[in-house]
């Protein structure tokens, strides 16, 4: 089918959105699910981030590879993610690492991920592929970097921005000419450079790659052949489009314009337990730096039905509220002081407890005279009556994960060696 000459340019698009990477440095967070279902800002998972982004720019197809720990992200993807109807051209595909192309055979790279499913991309019948990474939190409009891609004939278009030097070993790195051409790009360099004229700083591959399918779909045949290849966007691919062919750069902060979504860029990977920590906490603040309120980009995910949070006043502990916080659905504060702190979905807390700086994810329970702070909780976990967390350094790192700047990880598995070494 012929799209019409002046349909938006996300109808001819895909998003393949890569899941199957562990996120290690979550660390008890992802021993059982992979990063980009974990939890975050309250109601959602990571992963909504970026197929919400797809979503509201107007791509209806979507394809997402898992393969670490996948059960409760595909569970999640089933139950929130259940309403592109094909009657309406609409596909989301969960593409787990199953033994499609040779039995046994995970997904080796990234590009790997892609070429095992290349069949089913070709069904969808669509021009470009938006390739994205499912772990990071940012709201970003890609038809514009779509429009970029086509307006500058760009074999590969990557988008970019800007990080400190010393954190771009994490990235791969680029330089750019005037033009936005991609001149050079270094996957996670020891010695990242800097951008001209701005020593400090270097420019990064937020990991989204946005290719004609018939130029990506001839690159991937050729790679799988390649014995020497690891099969990986960052390490293979783009540095090969560089040397060989036309790859350009495309800005975060002018997308950001651009698209008019946001007025300071904000994107995270929340990679790490510090990192994690901060940005569900940088949402209680007075003006949090992203806006999860804006109804013209909503974070989409699986809702519950669920009574609304409630706050009990008890007059013997005069406690019983929560200041600075974000308090979802299903929670009761009871006879508790929370403040600064983030409560997802379904959590308690008892008479006498208090939470400062606290990340509580879902059906936390929080009994009689806990006190915390500083930490991040795991879904179900019970804190005992009494349990004091951010106050003994010594303490909090004998039984839980402390990380060296004092935020503390609990888990339930945490609790119980606690439990039976008392
Ligand atoms: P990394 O951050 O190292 O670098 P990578 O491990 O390649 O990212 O994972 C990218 C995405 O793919 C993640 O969402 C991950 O979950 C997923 N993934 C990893 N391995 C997979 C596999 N085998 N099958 C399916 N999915 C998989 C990349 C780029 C850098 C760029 C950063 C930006 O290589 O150039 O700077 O992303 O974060
Ligand atoms: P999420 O909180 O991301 O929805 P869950 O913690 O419910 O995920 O489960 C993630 C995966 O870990 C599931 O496959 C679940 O069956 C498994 N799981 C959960 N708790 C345990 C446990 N105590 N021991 C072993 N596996 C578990």
């Amino acid at each position: 089918m012929q799209p019409r000459p002046n349909a938006r340019l996300s109808s001819q698009a895909m998003a393949f959105v890569l899941a199957g990477g562990r996120g290690s440095r979550l660390k008890e967070l992802t021993d059982r699910r992979a990063k980009p279902a974990v939890y975050f800002g309250g109601k959602t998972r990571i992963i909504d981030f970026a197929l919400s982004n797809a979503l509201n720019s107007g791509i209806r197809k979507m394809a997402i590879a898992t393969q670490y720990k996948a059960h409760s992200l595909i569970r999640h993807m089933q139950r929130g993610w259940g309403f592109f109807r094909a009657e309406r051209n609409e596909y989301l595909d969960i593409l787990p690492a199953s033994q499609r192309v040779d039995e046994n055979k995970w997904y080796l790279g990234t590009a790997d991920a892609v070429a095992q499913n290349i069949d089913i991309v070709d069904s969808y019948g669509v021009k470009y592929i938006v390739v994205l990474a499912g772990d990071h939190i940012y709201k970003m409009d890609y038809e514009v970097m779509l429009q970029q891609h086509v307006d500058s004939k760009a074999d590969v278009t990557i988008g970019c921005l800007t990080v400190p030097r010393m954190e771009a070993t994490a990235f791969g790195v680029m330089a750019v000419d005037a033009n936005m051409r991609i001149t050079s790009f270094l996957e996670k360099p020891a010695d990242p450079p800097s951008i001209p004229g701005d020593p400090e700083n270097a420019l990064a591959s937020m990991g989204i790659y946005i290719f004609d399918w018939a130029f990506l779909r001839d690159l991937l045949i050729r790679d799988m052949a390649d014995d020497n290849s690891s099969h990986d966007f960052g390490n293979d691919l783009i540095p090969d489009i560089v040397k060989n062919g036309k790859a350009v750069a495309h800005k975060f902060a002018d997308s950001c314009v651009k698209s008019g979504l946001e007025t300071e860029p904000y994107w995270r990977d929340v990679g790490t337990i510090d990192a994690f920590w901060q940005a569900n906490i940088d949402l209680t603040d007075f003006v949090p730096k992203l806006d999860i309120y804006d109804q013209s980009w909503p974070i989409w995910t699986y809702s519950e039905i669920l009574p609304p949070a409630k706050f009990i006043h008890d007059e013997e502990t005069r406690r019983g509220m929560a200041v600075s916080s974000l308090v979802s659905g299903d929670c009761i504060v009871s006879g508790s002081e929370v403040r600064n702190s983030l409560l997802f979905t379904g959590c308690r807390t008892h008479s006498f407890s208090t939470l400062d700086y606290v990340v509580a994810l879902p059906q936390v329970v929080v009994n009689r005279n806990a006190e915390l702070k500083n930490c991040v909780i795991d879904r179900g976990v019970i804190i005992p009556d009494g349990l004091v967390v951010g106050q003994d350094p010594e303490m909090d790192a004998k039984w839980f994960r402390r990380t060296d700047s004092g935020i503390v990880l609990i888990t339930q598995d945490m609790l119980d060696v606690r439990a039976k070494a008392l």
